[in-house]
C-alpha cells in the first residue's frame, strides 16, 4: 500500500546490464539465471507499494527494451545492478538514461566495491551493501522531491568527494522477505534456453546471505561475513512455488556455501526427499561440509552435482590462502562424491603468493588421482578489498581482467610470468582431454602420452618459461 499523504507513488525501474548474446565468450561459457538480487529488489519494493518494472538484458543485443521502457513507465528511479564484468554496460545505461531525468542507483558487488567508479561514471548515489531498504527509502524521497544524501548505506558525490551515509544494518529476517518477482521478467526464456540446452527446467533460489569463512582471496562487498538463512519451510515453499507456476525441476542453490548449518541441511533434505517428485539439484560446497554420510543424504534428496571449492593440491597453499581446508578432507568428500554418483566441478586457482612449480604439480597429480567430471582452472585474481589485494597491491600489473571476468590474465607480479601459467592450465586441459579418450584408446598408449606430456614439461617448458627449474617462491 502507499502510505497515505505522499505526493506520489515512486516508480521504480530495475535493470540487469548483462547481454549474454551480445558475447560469444559468454555465450558458450556462463550459465544463464535471473539475477536474483534485481527480483528480490523488485519483490520487496512492489511490497511497499511502489510500481516497479525491470528491464532483463539477458537475451537482448541492444537497448531497445530499456527505451521502451523509459518511455512507456517514466519511472522516477532507475536502478542498475553492476558486476565487475558488464561494468561498462552499466555505465553506457547510465549515459543513456541521463537525458531522461531520473534519479540513477547503482548497487551490487561492483558497485559496493568501488563506489568511485559509477558515481564519476554518471550515476547519483551508490547502495553499498544489502539493497532492500535503501532502495525504498530512496525512492519515497526522490518521489518526494527530498535529497536522498545520508540515507544508511547510500554514497554520493559531494563537492567532489565520497560522502558516506551511516551503515544499514542487515535485514534480521530473511523470511520475511517476498519471493523474487519472477513474473517480472521473461521467465519462460531462461527455462526454454535451459531445458534446450539439457531437457531440464533450470532456474536459481537463495536460501541464505553471507558467509563466515575468510579465504583470503574472497571478495565479498555485499553481505560480509554474516550468516543469515531462510527457514527449511520457506525454502521449500519457494521451491513448490516455482514447480506449480513455472514446471521447475531443477534447481541451482546459489549460496556462498550451501549446508553450513548441518541440522538446517537436514530439515531441507528430509522435506526434498518427501516432497520432490523427480526435482534434482546442484550447489556449491566446501569439502569440510560434504561428510560421506550427508552425502549419501543429500543424494538421496536429489542433487545431481557439486561445484567444488578444490583450490590447490598442496596443504602449504591451502593454509596460505586461509581456506580452511584439509587435503584429506579433499579426498573424502571427492571419494564420496564418486560413490554416490554425484557430478562434480572443481574449482582450481593456479598463481597465489608463495606458490612453487611443486605446489602446481601437486595440484595437477590431485586432479589427476580423482579426474572431476567438470572443473575450471583459474590464475588468481587479486580483488580489491581482499587479504590477497593488501598483500600485491604494490606488485599489480594493471591490465584488463580477461574475457570472462578474470581468471586467464595475470594481474600481478607474481613468482612466474603468464605463460608459465597458462602453459600449466593447459596441461590441466591436456590431462582431462587424454582421461576421456580413455574410453577411445588403450591404457597403455594413454599412459605413454601422459608420460611424454609430463617429460615435455620438465625438460622444455619450465625452463623455456621460468629460466629456472622449481624456482623459489616469492
Ligand atoms: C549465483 C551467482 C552466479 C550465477 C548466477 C548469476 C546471476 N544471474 O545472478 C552464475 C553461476 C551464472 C554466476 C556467474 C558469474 N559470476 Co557470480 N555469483 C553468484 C553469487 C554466488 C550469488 C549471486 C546472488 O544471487 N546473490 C544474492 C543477491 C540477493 O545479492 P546481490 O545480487 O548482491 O544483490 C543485493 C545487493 O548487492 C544489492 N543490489 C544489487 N544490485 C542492486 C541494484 C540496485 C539498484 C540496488 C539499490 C541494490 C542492488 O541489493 C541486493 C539485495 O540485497 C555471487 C556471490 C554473492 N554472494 O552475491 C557471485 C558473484 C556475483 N559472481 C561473481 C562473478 C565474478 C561471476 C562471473 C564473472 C564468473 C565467471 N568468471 O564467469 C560470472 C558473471 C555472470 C554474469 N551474468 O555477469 C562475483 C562478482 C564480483 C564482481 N565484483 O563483479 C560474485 C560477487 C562472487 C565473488 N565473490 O567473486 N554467478
Ligand atoms: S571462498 Fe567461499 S567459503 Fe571462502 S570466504 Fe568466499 S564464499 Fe566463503
Amino acid at each position: 500500500m502507499i502510505d497515505s499523504g505522499r505526493p506520489s507513488a515512486p516508480r521504480v525501474l530495475l535493470v540487469d546490464p548483462y547481454r549474454a548474446l551480445d558475447d560469444p565468450m559468454d555465450r558458450k561459457e556462463v550459465e544463464r539465471y535471473p539475477s536474483l538480487g534485481i527480483l528480490q529488489l523488485a519483490a520487496f519494493a512492489r511490497s511497499k507499494g511502489i510500481d516497479v518494472e525491470v528491464v532483463d538484458l539477458t537475451f537482448s543485443r541492444n537497448l531497445a527494451a530499456l527505451d521502451r521502457a523509459l518511455a512507456s513507465f517514466r519511472p522516477g528511479l532507475i536502478g542498475v545492478h553492476t558486476k565487475t564484468l558488464t561494468a561498462a554496460r552499466s555505465l553506457e545505461i547510465a549515459q543513456r538514461c541521463r537525458p531522461f531525468g531520473a534519479y540513477l542507483l547503482a548497487g551490487g558487488p561492483d558497485a559496493a566495491s568501488r563506489p568511485d567508479h559509477y558515481l564519476r561514471g554518471g550515476f547519483d548515489a551508490v547502495v553499498q551493501g544489502e539493497g532492500e531498504e535503501v532502495l525504498v527509502d530512496v525512492a519515497r524521497r526522490v518521489a518526494d522531491g527530498l535529497d536522498p544524501a545520508g540515507v544508511p548505506g547510500l554514497s554520493l558525490l559531494r563537492d567532489n568527494r565520497l560522502v558516506r551515509g551511516p551503515p544499514r544494518p542487515f535485514l534480521r529476517d530473511l523470511d520475511a522477505l517476498p519471493f523474487p518477482a519472477w513474473d517480472l521478467i521473461d521467465m519462460e526464456a531462461y527455462l526454454a534456453d535451459w531445458e534446450r540446452r539439457t531437457g531440464e527446467r533450470r532456474t536459481a533460489i537463495l536460501t541464505s546471505r553471507g558467509c563466515p569463512f575468510h579465504c583470503s582471496w574472497c571478495s565479498k562487498p555485499t553481505f560480509g561475513t554474516t550468516f543469515r538463512q531462510q527457514s527449511p519451510g520457506r525454502v521449500l515453499a519457494e521451491i513448490r512455488d516455482l514447480r506449480d507456476r513455472y514446471g521447475v525441476n531443477y534447481l541451482r542453490f546459489c549460496d556462498d556455501v550451501f549446508g553450513i548449518d548441518r541440522r538446517w541441511l537436514e530439515r531441507l533434505l528430509d522435506g526434498l526427499t518427501r516432497e520432490r517428485p523427480g526435482l534434482q539439484f546442484e550447489c556449491l560446497a566446501r569439502v569440510d561440509l560434504l561428510k560421506p554420510d550427508l552425502l549419501a543424504r543429500m543424494r538421496k534428496a536429489g542433487l545431481a552435482r557439486v561445484y567444488v571449492g578444490v583450490e590447490s593440491g598442496s596443504q602449504r597453499m591451502l593454509d596460505l590462502m586461509n581456506r580452511g581446508t584439509r587435503l584429506t578432507q579433499i579426498e573424502s568428500a571427492a571419494s564420496a562424491l564418486r560413490r554416490e554418483g554425484v557430478r562434480q566441478y572443481w574449482f582450481l586457482m593456479l598463481g597465489y603468493p608463495g606458490e612453487t612449480l611443486e605446489d602446481i604439480e601437486a595440484t595437477l597429480q590431485l586432479f589427476r588421482r580423482f579426474s572431476p567430471e567438470e572443473y575450471s582452472v583459474s590464475i588468481a585474481v587479486p580483488v580489491p578489498g581482499t587479504a590477497f589485494h593488501e598483500r600485491v597491491k604494490d606488485r599489480l600489473l594493471h591490465r584488463r581482467p580477461g574475457a570472462r571476468g578474470g581468471g586467464t590474465t595475470l594481474l600481478y607480479e607474481a613468482a612466474y610470468p603468464e605463460y608459465l601459467y597458462r602453459w600449466e592450465q593447459a596441461r590441466f586441459r591436456l590431462d582431462a582431454a587424454l582421461r576421456r579418450s580413455r574410453t577411445k584408446l588403450s591404457h597403455r598408449v594413454v599412459d605413454r602420452l601422459e608420460h611424454v606430456a609430463d617429460r615435455f614439461h620438465e625438460e622444455v617448458a619450465t625452463p623455456l618459461l621460468t629460466g629456472r627449474r622449481g624456482g623459489p617462491p616469492d
